[in-house]
């Protein structure tokens, strides 16, 4: 692309459509894992840095190249940094910037793994982290210790939709020299830009709404300054945890519609979560674009709409609930989520069922919630869908 063109659709069609010296318009697969020196003198200057050039795909590749500045722009951070998968994006983060002694403020909210990540393997490196209500700002200013590094947000959290306030967080944070990851995969750009609010770093489960075709794994860091980028690279590479050539290119492909995309998931959730809310068997409903969500007013403040996840309970509870999940025809009974198709899972039992319980209580993770992510098919048939099976508990 040539010239400055700052709006979303636009760059989400063209962002890391780098230069080609055929002339390609998408970036080629560089399905390689080495590339040739021209000579000795060449190979050590690109080892020293001195001169730019790819070496090894686990330092580097063109096609992971077009899709980290892709993403970048997008988030308006200065740089990416794409990994297997979004569990790699979030364990870069902690091994690059968190070391024995330090502590971590999280959300109470997170997807199941991320929370296993830091119990299960944090600890063993002798990093604390409090498991916080990042909703609450004086909940958070209570957990900063003398210690704190970093403060981790899932906004929306995963699976209730509890929001947390990325622009207050991040001042809190940064009075006291700590840096504010969060963790964009429910909202994507289009709907939020964390950055843009004050923090520090974004990253995302790539296999969700940026890819949207439930087809990849793949996770993506992407920082506001350069200066904390080269720690975060070298311990990348050293991991190891690199996203394969055709997976950065299948992601990329996928970014071309996400603007799309993201529209037609946010109306369709829309309708969706008001037809659940108007409907005798449905208990609570949980969706950042209803008015009825208990933080309304900050999702006007830093979202663009609701998105596409909902979350509700039935009055018969999870007995209820069961059967909905085992009568459903269009949804897919499926965990993962931000594709095309609509997926309905069962947290308690499935994505979130190694949280312990007492977590899982203290996060309002219910045994009666289920989780819907609306995809781009017909609201009417989702709906449709929904309400058969409702009608068969
Ligand atoms: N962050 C969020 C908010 C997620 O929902 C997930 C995965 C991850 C990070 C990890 O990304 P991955 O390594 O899988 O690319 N969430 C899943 C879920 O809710 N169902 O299945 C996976």
């Amino acid at each position: 692309m040539k010239g400055d063109f700052g709006s979303m659709d636009t760059l989400a069609v063209h962002a890391g459509m780098l230069e080609d010296e055929h002339g390609a318009i998408v970036p080629p697969i560089y399905q390689v894992s080495t590339f040739r020196f021209k000579n000795v003198e060449q190979g050590a200057a690109f080892f020293a840095g001195s001169e730019e050039g790819y070496i090894y795909t686990r330092l580097g590749n063109p096609t992971i190249k077009a899709l980290e500045v892709c993403v970048a722009t997008l988030e308006g951070g200065s740089a990416g940094l794409a990994c297997a998968s979004g569990m790699a994006a979030i364990n870069t983060i902690f091994s690059a910037l968190l070391k024995d002694g330090d502590h971590m403020i999280c959300s109470k909210v997170v997807y199941g793994s991320t929370l296993g990540l830091i119990k299960d393997v944090l600890t063993k490196f002798g990093v604390e982290t409090s498991l916080v209500d990042t909703s609450s700002l004086n909940e958070c200013k209570k957990a900063i210790k003398p210690n704190t590094k970093l403060i981790f947000l899932e906004t929306p959290g995963n699976p209730t939709l509890v929001i947390s306030d990325i622009a207050a967080t991040s001042e809190i944070a940064h009075q006291n020299d700590i840096l504010v990851v969060v963790d964009n995969t429910f909202s994507t750009p289009v709907i939020q830009r964390p950055l843009d609010l004050g923090a520090d770093i974004v990253i995302h489960s790539m296999t969700k709404y940026l890819n949207g075709h439930a087809d990849v794994v793949a996770g993506m860091i992407v920082v506001k300054k350069s200066n904390i980028f080269d720690e975060l690279r070298t311990t990348l590479n050293q991991i190891g945890g690199i996203i394969d050539p055709f997976a950065a290119f299948l992601v990329h492909r996928g970014i071309k519609t996400l603007v799309l995309r993201m529209e037609r998931h946010c109306e369709n959730a829309l309708r969706v979560a008001s037809f659940l809310e108007g409907h005798t068997k449905v208990k609570w409903v949980n969706y950042p674009g209803l008015k009825s969500h208990p933080q309304y007013p900050l999702v006007q403040k830093q979202m663009k709409a609701g998105g596409g996840m909902v979350s509700f309970g039935l009055k018969g509870g999870f007995k209820a609930g069961k059967a909905l999940l085992n009568n459903v025809k269009l949804c897919c009974l499926a965990v993962s989520l931000g594709g095309v198709e609509t997926l309905i899972e069962h947290p308690a039992s499935m994505t979130h069922s190694h949280v312990d319980e007492k977590d899982r209580e203290m996060a309002s993770i219910t045994d009666d919630l289920i989780r819907l992510s609306v995809g781009i098919e017909n609201s009417e048939d989702i709906i449709q869908d929904l309400r058969e099976a409702l009608d068969k508990i």
